[in-house]
């Protein structure tokens, strides 16, 4: 089987790039770069018309959304356990990521790109991040209280704890203070800790280079 992930530095496709490396899969990471526009060339958007990451292509064929791929991985790796066995915790966990992809990661996005989602207004950028900011703390409270006494989001480490991971590091990334959810705190630093994580930051890293020598 031939499995390719499409990343870009900072994004959400760590997600599966941790998954991945958990369950020792045997893959191909191919990095775009942002900056340059790589995520709109017309080859992606043949194999990705909405431009994003992660994008995962299995033999060829291409699946787009990070709950979708984590499922693949899961479902492709089961010695890797990254959903929880039983049905009912594995479909909490499959609400999990997708809470992090569309409850959580769209306010990310307007804090990271304001100018996506207002008109240009004089003052309407600052009140997005505000207003997104508040969102995101109220979603980091409700995970907070699940996170209560737990290592991790289920009984052990899953797929969901990779995406939440994600979350909390592009909030840090964009200078959201987080320092009132201390559960959250803990799983990031918890889960950062994973050699699969460390994998990823020293990949990350060498793409960084990479992409600064060809600026
Ligand atoms: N719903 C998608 C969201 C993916 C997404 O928004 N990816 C961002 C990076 S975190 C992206 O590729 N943005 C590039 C663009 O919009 O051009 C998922 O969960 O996979």
């Amino acid at each position: 089987m031939d499995i390719v992930l499409y990343y870009a530095p900072n994004t959400c496709a760590l997600a599966p790039y941790v998954t991945l490396t958990e369950a020792n899969a045997p893959f191909e990471a191919r990095a775009l770069n942002f900056r340059k526009g790589q995520q709109n060339s017309a080859d992606y958007l043949k194999l990705n018309p909405k431009h994003k990451v992660p994008l995962l292509v299995v033999d060829g064929a291409p699946l787009t959304e990070s709950a979708a791929i984590q499922i693949w991985i899961s479902r492709n790796f089961p010695q890797a356990k990254l959903l929880p066995s039983d049905p009912w915790q594995e479909l909490k966990a499959i609400s999990v990521m997708s809470w992090c992809s569309s409850g959580i990661h769209p306010f990310l996005a307007r804090i990271n790109n304001p100018p996506r989602v207002v008109d240009g207004l004089p003052g309407a950028e600052a009140s997005v991040v505000k207003a997104a900011t508040e969102m995101l703390h109220e979603n980091y409270k409700i995970a907070d209280d699940m996170l209560k006494g737990r290592e991790f989001f289920f009984d052990h480490f899953t797929a969901p704890d990779a995406h939440f991971f994600w979350c909390m590091r592009r909030s840090a990334q964009l200078g959201v203070d987080t320092s009132s959810f201390p559960n959250c705190t803990a799983h990031f630093e918890r889960v950062k800790a994973r050699p699969s994580v460390q994998k990823l930051f020293a990949w990350e890293k060498e793409v960084n280079e990479e992409f600064a020598k060809a600026a």
